[in-house]
């Protein structure tokens, strides 16, 4: 059954009157013969709603920072904090040397009462001197948990001293867990202090490659970013910097110099692509390798960006050889998927990355949205000028970000971006919605509630989830594919990635498993009554 109007308005009439007129501005059935639907999104979750979402502490160590592998990321707070940032994410990373890889540990200054009553900023100094005289890294940052923003520890302060003290990058981020609406406050922190303490601190003045790129947004969730540099470089690319996945500050610190930044995660890296070209000149091109299709669209652009002859060439020649190796692997798999729906809520990025690599699976996606995307992310960039900032999202300042004078260099000029504009996706981003289907639901903001209801009307067949609501699906006897850690699988991206993908799609149809969950709802009758006899005992004719 589709989604109307009056279906949804039933759906919300649940909610008391203020909540529902709030939620209702966070759905959309998708009408193509409306030219921009207007969504809301970046606002307050309503308290009493159970959201999927994390905090800006989660955002900054836990997505931007805490992949850099030769830093060493403190969490100054409570030991939770810490601990539920330590490697859930399934951001893989290897290093040449391996004394200089430090994400299997979780560092924290675990605050105790007396840290709270009276102040942590001597143990937070100590745990420095610590990792310092222990690890060795090559920076270190240092995450704020909600109690250090509340008694009011001067971090900055203790990072400065710090230092001097030691001659080593140590800089700190205000990332309390509530100082956004979500953790896109603490992506957008994490952005500034890279652009502010690391990006282009190091001293080269030109890439080291014909073909120079920063990967930007890619994190390398379950070996994503090694199965998209496997492709790239075998057409010719030199990556000087992935942001973050695998990353490392040694790379950051080069990063001006290449000739494009590719952006795979918009919502999460946005502010650092935009500051790179206004800082080094450098355009930023938004690409997507989750998908065949999407791959090899983005491959394409990013020839048609170098407009270079040889590199167009060897980039179909890669192309045709990747496709006749996974072809045939992923046969089988489309012939079990064929036919069926999907659910595609994630994060910030993938409710939108994952519909065509579900569309190559011949499985339609009647439902997507995002967390904590903001209203570029569903409507495209275009509305950034609409988009009015309040008291939350003022919170977190943009970063003043002017030319660097001796390292600003035009990489295309004004008329060959305005005519690649036309062609590509460079410096920009539509947006979800407009891939979306005629028909097809897009919701900010998912909750417990709306997921049950919209599952019992649309029955999708699978559910593309995260950690915290993949067990309503479940319950309800549908399958639910984990989109943010793979649970246990990937990778996902690029050419192989497909593959892996469609195999583990495939599977939890073929599992006999989902046949025994019975919803609760199956066993029970929506009415109750019982039947008994009327005095005059005719009631039965
Ligand atoms: Fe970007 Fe991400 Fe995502 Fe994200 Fe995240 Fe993530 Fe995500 Mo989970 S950076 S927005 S903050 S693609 S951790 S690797 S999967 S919610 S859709």
């Amino acid at each position: 059954m589709a989604i109307n109007e009056k279906i949804l308005d039933e759906i919300l009439n649940k909610y008391p009157a203020k909540v529902k007129r709030s939620r209702k501005k966070h759905i959309l059935i998708k009408d193509d013969a409306l030219d921009q639907q207007e969504i809301e999104a970046n606002t307050r979750t309503i308290p009493g709603i159970m959201t999927n979402r994390g905090c800006a502490y989660a955002g900054c160590k836990g997505v931007v920072l805490g992949p850099l592998k030769d830093m060493v990321h403190i969490v100054h707070g409570p030991i939770g904090c810490g601990y539920y940032a330590w490697m859930t994410r399934r951001n893989k990373a290897i290093s040449e040397d391996p004394e200089k890889n430090f994400l299997s540990y979780c560092v924290s200054t675990d605050m105790q009462e007396s840290d709270i009553v009276f102040g942590g900023e001597k143990k937070l100094a100590r745990m420095i001197d610590e990792v310092v005289e222990i690890f060795k890294p090559n920076a270190i940052t240092i995450s704020a948990t909600c109690p250090v923003g509340l008694i009011g520890d001067d971090i900055q302060s203790v990072a400065r001293e710090a230092e001097k003290k030691h001659g080593l990058n140590i800089t700190a981020y205000n990332c309390e867990g509530y100082k956004g609406v979500s953790q896109s406050a603490g992506h957008h922190i994490a952005n500034n202090g890279l652009m502010e303490n690391v990006v282009g601190l190091g001293d080269w003045e030109e890439p080291p490659g014909k073909y120079t790129i920063n990967i930007l947004g890619e994190y390398n969730i379950g070996g994503d970013g090694w199965e998209v540099e496997r492709v790239l470089k075998q057409i010719g690319y030199h990556i000087q910097a992935v942001m973050t996945g695998n990353g490392s500050y040694e790379d950051l610190k080069n990063a001006h110099v290449v000739q494009l930044n590719l952006v795979q995660c918009h919502r999460s890296i946005n502010y650092i692509a935009s500051m790179l070209e206004t800082r080094y000149g450098t355009p930023w091109l938004k690409v997507n390798f989750i998908g065949i299709h999407s791959t090899m669209e983005s491959l394409r652009n990013m020839a048609l960006y170098f407009g270079d002859g040889d590199l167009i060439r060897r980039t179909e020649a890669v192309i045709a050889k990747e496709l006749a190796e996974i072809e045939p692997l992923m046969e089988p798999y489309r012939k079990i998927c064929a036919g069926k729906t999907t659910f595609c809520f994630v994060g910030g990025s993938r409710g939108h990355h994952y519909q065509g690599l579900y569309e190559e699976l011949g499985i339609e996606t009647v439902l997507a949205g995002y967390e904590f995307a903001h209203r570029d992310d569903y409507e495209g960039r275009q509305v950034l000028p609409d988009i009015k900032s309040d008291a939350d999202s003022k919170n977190i300042p943009d970063l003043h970000v002017a030319p660097d004078e001796r390292r600003f260099r035009l990489k295309v000029s004004p008329e060959k971006m305005e005519e690649l504009k036309e062609k590509i996706p460079l410096s920009h981003y539509g947006g979800m919605n407009i891939n979306m289907k005629d028909g097809s639901i897009i919701v900010d903001d998912l909750n417990h509630y709306e997921t049950e209801e919209f599952i019992k009307i649309l029955k999708p067949d699978i559910f593309s989830s995260g950690i915290k609501d993949k067990y309503i699906p479940q319950k309800m006897g549908i399958p639910a594919k984990q989109l943010h850690n793979y649970d246990y699988s990937g990778p996902y991206a690029g050419f192989r990635g497909a593959v892996n993908f469609a195999r583990d799609v495939a599977m939890s149809f073929a599992t006999p498993t989902w046949n025994y969950i019975v919803p609760p709802w199956k066993g029970t009758p929506l009415l109750e009554g019982s039947i008994e006899l009327c005095a005059s005992g005719g009631c039965f004719k």
